[in-house]
């Protein structure tokens, strides 16, 4: 056995850690944004299989995830249209095929890190071990043909720094942000590979707002020029920013504190430098939008497959 398989090994017998000593004093935690509980759910029961672990920002888009990956792995059920497990609460929305879950985050690092929160305590609730995560969504490029998928090598801040600042108890927390980086060339193996479309590897910026946030100039307000914002905008790509989104900050935090192995693969809307309305139809964005499933969901195939021919 080399070192990779050993690294694997590993790996897959690693445990999803919460570190929170008050948990212990609850008789039943309830996950409030899932309306799941361990006292109102068997959370091992539902969930202890789960080894992969899709989110993504929009409830339809992760339902069709779900049914995307349920063919990919031969697991499609025609008599299930695959139930919303959240179907009580409408803040997110979770499905689950064999070892794969689905979930919704939402918009921005407020509503994501909610969901992780609760996510991370179900899956350490369940007795998980060895999960991957991987966000699949969407971004604005920086000099890249819009439809191009960027596998993040590292999530930065508005200042192109690799960090995560959090105010806990009126003072400044900062959280380290590094991806699973072996888990990274793996995706962009696999996305070489499938020949589909072109991916990239590279470090993805995440704003706390879509428009001045991300030197738009098409805000309801904004104090800059497009010089202003063209500026800012190639000092990102030469600080190695290949695309901005909203999450993959606090997504890479909270997931580096969990132990959870995570990768974020967003597909690119629209070149930056030469605009910031989002103008292809609906038709083109839907394809743009499959193409981080397409990818991710060839990647988990390709990993169980390998699992099967181990044992
Ligand atoms: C990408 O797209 C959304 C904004 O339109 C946001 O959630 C993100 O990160
Ligand atoms: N999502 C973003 O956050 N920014 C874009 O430009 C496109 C999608």
């Amino acid at each position: 056995m080399d070192s990779k398989d050993d690294k694997r090994n590993e790996l897959s017998c690693s445990p999803v850690y919460v570190h929170n000593p008050h948990l212990d004093a609850l008789k039943d935690d309830i996950l409030y944004h899932f309306s799941l509980g361990t006292g109102t759910h068997d959370l091992p029961a539902m969930f202890g299989d789960v080894k992969f672990v899709c989110v993504g920002g929009s409830p339809r888009r992760m339902k069709a995830f779900t049914e995307f990956i349920a063919v990919e792995l031969g697991m499609e059920d025609p008599k299930s249209d695959y139930p919303n497990i959240c179907a009580g609460t409408d803040r997110y929305a979770m499905y689950k095929v064999g070892p794969v879950l689905s979930v919704s985050h939402g918009m921005g690092i407020p509503s994501i890190a909610i969901m992780l929160h609760e996510l991370i305590k179900l899956l350490h609730h369940a007795h998980c071990t060895g999960v991957t995560i991987i966000r699949i969504g969407t971004s604005g490029g920086i000099a890249l043909e819009p439809g191009t998928v960027v596998v993040t090598k590292q999530s930065v801040d508005g200042t192109f720094l690799p960090k995560f600042e959090q105010m806990i108890l009126g003072k400044t927390v900062v959280r380290n942000i590094d991806l699973d980086q072996s888990l990274a060339e793996e995706l962009l193996q696999c996305s070489r590979d499938l020949n589909q479309f072109e991916t990239v590897i590279g470090n993805t910026m995440c704003t706390m707002d879509f428009y001045e946030g991300q030197a738009r100039l098409d805000g309801a307000f904004c104090s800059y020029t497009e010089e202003d914002k063209q500026d800012y905008l190639m000092k990102a790509k030469e600080a190695g920013v290949c695309n901005i989104e909203m999450e993959s900050s606090v997504f890479a935090a909270m997931c580096k504190l969990s132990g959870l192995s995570a990768a974020v693969v967003c597909v690119t809307l629209l070149d930056r430098l030469k605009g910031d309305q989002v103008s292809c139809s609906h038709e083109v964005l839907h394809s743009y939008q499959q193409r981080p499933q397409i990818l991710v969901g060839h990647y988990i195939k390709q990993q169980l497959l390998a699992k099967a021919e181990q044992n």
